[in-house]
């Protein structure tokens, strides 16, 4: 499919305010990957697609993750957690995107993973900080990732992991495991 097709695949799915968080974490992640060193046309990609599922039904989204034997400890977390691995599934099928960055980099866009590839890095980090975001400690994170993507990855994961436990909720553990990881290799 091609671009444009994608994108009016993608507005089919989504709600106006979402769509557009839509666009503007791919010209984030496009902006991103120019300065560290990603591809841009999958930054691009993946920046697009990256919320295909957000909207769907949690019980369809629970059958994917059971059909498609996606990693069945997420049906203890927050479902806010679904929509990534989902998501990465469903635009393999439903829309024939194939290249495995850009389903890794979807697939890992909300919990993070140890060893994040750049691409990986830039929609974590582009989604987290596009400029439609209002989290408290953004500007912060906006800021080093003017420099540094390592470090704005963590400043992003602690946020997040400061915002869970603050709300008594469970953190996943592969942020946890990102976390660690990136924390050893900022400089
Ligand atoms: O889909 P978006 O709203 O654009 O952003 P996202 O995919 O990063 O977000 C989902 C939310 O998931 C995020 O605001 C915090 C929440 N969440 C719940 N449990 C976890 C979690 N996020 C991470 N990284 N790890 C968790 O365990
Ligand atoms: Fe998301
Ligand atoms: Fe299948
Ligand atoms: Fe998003």
């Amino acid at each position: 499919m091609e671009r444009e097709a994608l994108l009016q695949a993608v507005e089919k799915e989504l709600p106006r305010s979402r769509f557009e968080h839509t666009l503007r974490v791919a010209e984030t992640a496009v902006r991103l990957a120019d300065r560290f060193g990603a591809d841009k046309e999958k930054a691009d990609l993946a920046g697009i697609l990256h919320d295909y599922c957000k909207y769907w039904p949690d019980e369809r989204m629970r059958d994917w993750i059971l059909r498609h034997h996606l990693p069945s400890d997420l049906l203890h977390y927050n479902k806010e957690l679904w929509h990534a691995p989902v998501g990465a599934e469903a635009v393999r099928e439903c829309l024939g995107v194939t290249d495995p960055e850009v389903l890794d980099a979807i697939r890992y866009h909300t919990t993070g993973r140890p060893n994040m590839t750049r691409l990986e890095q830039v929609i974590f980090l582009a989604d987290y900080i596009e400029p439609g975001r209002r989290f408290p400690g953004v500007d912060e994170v906006r800021a080093v990732a003017e420099s540094d993507l390592d470090r704005a990855v963590l400043m992003a994961l602690d946020n997040t992991i400061r915002f869970l436990i603050d709300r008594g909720q469970k953190v996943y553990p592969l942020t946890l495991l990102a976390r660690n990881d990136v924390l050893e290799r900022v400089s």
